[in-house]
């Protein structure tokens, strides 16, 4: 990392070697490669119905990019111009998010069924990779939502595996990866903590494969946050950070030094994106189960969340 690359925000004291004096200058700290994202739900439904004011706010509270979720049901009516139309003239960059649902299950013993979410996948990748996406990250693996009454069977395990492993290879030459979020239990039966999707990932064995890990569900599932985030390591592709009631970040019972420190272990250097959502964007809240107001608004999520995580990006992380 570039020595001269200065943050704006601090002023600091520079020695002057050659000319021997001291000087007053902004910045001179070491940045950390980290990039934020914040989620495109958290403000709207439907990002490509009109995704200039939400790329605007995204920008102005201070972030890189902006992770936009498209459904399978979506996918084919996502008016791409408008969106990187949009992108552009902000100079965000984005992330693709997407979760199968009952019709593109990559678990299903239903041939055709695994063949449509492999093809979500691949035109998923497409899309993204097209508005200069690098990843595209969610429930990847099977259908959101679902559960069975029962755990996974060796038999959806597989079909997972290999289904996964051929949209890897299809969407290789994009250059985007696919990621791996496990969720919590009332979510999925299918994966729910880093150790599974780690095994599955390493299953899939295709360069193009991460893991993909959420405060949010950890929380629920994991045994702490430090170690399952130091066993991903290199695979971890992205982080979602969210309290523990989806409200801002740091008012609640997330262990952030916890969290925070075990990024530094790893030298994590990728996005990290606050996923929060609220009552307001009804099917949202919906599916998402967020019944009351979990904080004082959406943009109090955005810019106070922001805020909080950067205070730890400077404590732990380079930079
Ligand atoms: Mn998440």
């Amino acid at each position: 990392m570039d020595e001269t690359e200065y943050d704006e925000n601090r002023l600091h004291l520079v020695y002057s070697k050659p000319k021997g004096f001291v000087q007053l200058r902004f910045g001179l700290r070491r940045r950390s490669m980290v990039k934020w994202g914040i989620h495109s739900l958290l403000w709207t439904e439907r990002f490509d119905v009109n995704p200039e004011p939400v790329v605007r706010k995204a920008k102005v509270f201070g972030f890189d990019g902006i992770e936009i979720y498209v459904s399978p049901k979506q996918i084919d009516t996502f008016d791409k111009g408008g969106v990187k139309k949009a992108l552009r003239k902000e100079g965000l960059e984005c992330i693709g998010c997407t979760c199968l649902d009952k019709d593109t299950d990559l678990t299903s013993g239903d041939e055709t069924i695994r063949k449509l979410g492999i093809n979500h996948l691949r035109k998923s990748a497409e899309l993204f990779s097209e508005l200069g996406g690098k990843l595209v990250t969610g429930v990847t693996y099977g259908a959101w939502g679902k559960l069975t009454g029962t755990g996974r069977t060796k038999e959806e395990w597989n079909n997972s595996r290999d289904s996964l492993r051929e949209a890897c290879r299809l969407t290789r030459d994009s250059g985007v990866i696919i990621g791996l979020e496990p969720a919590n239990r009332f979510e999925t039966y299918f994966l729910n903590v880093a150790a599974d999707a780690v095994r599955l990932a390493k299953e899939v064995n295709e360069p193009n494969i991460g893991v993909h890990l959420d405060t949010f569900h950890m929380n629920i599932e994991e045994k702490n946050f430090y170690d399952p985030i130091v066993a991903t390591g290199e695979l971890l592709c992205y982080m979602h950070l969210c309290e523990n009631d989806r409200g801002v970040a740091g008012t609640g019972n997330i262990d952030w030094e916890a969290v925070f420190r075990a990024l530094s272990h790893i030298n994590y250097e990728k996005w990290i994106t606050l996923e929060s959502f609220t009552p307001d964007i009804k099917s949202v809240a919906a599916s998402t189960a967020i019944w009351r107001q979990v904080a004082p608004s959406a943009d109090a999520i955005a810019s106070d969340g922001l805020k909080f995580l950067k205070s730890k990006q400077k404590q732990y992380l380079k930079g």
